[in-house]
């Protein structure tokens, strides 16, 4: 079975300059921007410009040059943002896929979230 990705999608209308947004980087391939309704003093999403569900969707079909562009691009967000280990305390990196994962945004997205401690990965459910 394919994924069904629905063009309709916030981020989509985003990439299509629809809706505004709070850049913090745009690379060829990548977008990464300020969350609306942030639960850290970081929180940044990063999305690939490609029509990409979830991350098992962008890992096995993105091509190679988005999968380099995209995984370098999250890591000057946490450079450009202080989270790095370079130079901060670290960061959480977040990809919720699907029912379980509770994605609300069906285009992939990782969470950078940092500034604060995060606590224990999951709460008890
Ligand atoms: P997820 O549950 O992983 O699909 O997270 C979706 C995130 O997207 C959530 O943290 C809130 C954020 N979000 C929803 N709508 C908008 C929007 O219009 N603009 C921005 N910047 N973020 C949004």
């Amino acid at each position: 079975m394919s994924y069904a990705y629905d063009d309709q999608n916030i981020f989509a209308k985003i990439l299509r300059g629809e809706i505004p947004n709070t850049t913090v980087l745009e690379t060829d391939h990548s977008l990464a921007f300020r969350d609306l309704y942030p639960q850290a003093p970081t929180h940044v999403l990063v999305i690939p410009k490609g029509a990409y569900v979830s991350y098992d969707h962008f890992a096995s079909e993105a091509s190679e040059a988005e999968i380099v562009d995209y995984t370098r691009a999250i890591a000057e967000v946490c450079r450009l943002e202080g989270v790095a280990l370079t130079a901060g305390d670290g960061f959480r990196l977040i990809s919720n896929a699907g029912s379980n994962g509770v994605q609300d945004v069906p285009h992939l997205h990782v969470h950078i979230l940092g500034g604060r401690p995060l606590g224990r990965m999951l709460a008890k459910a």
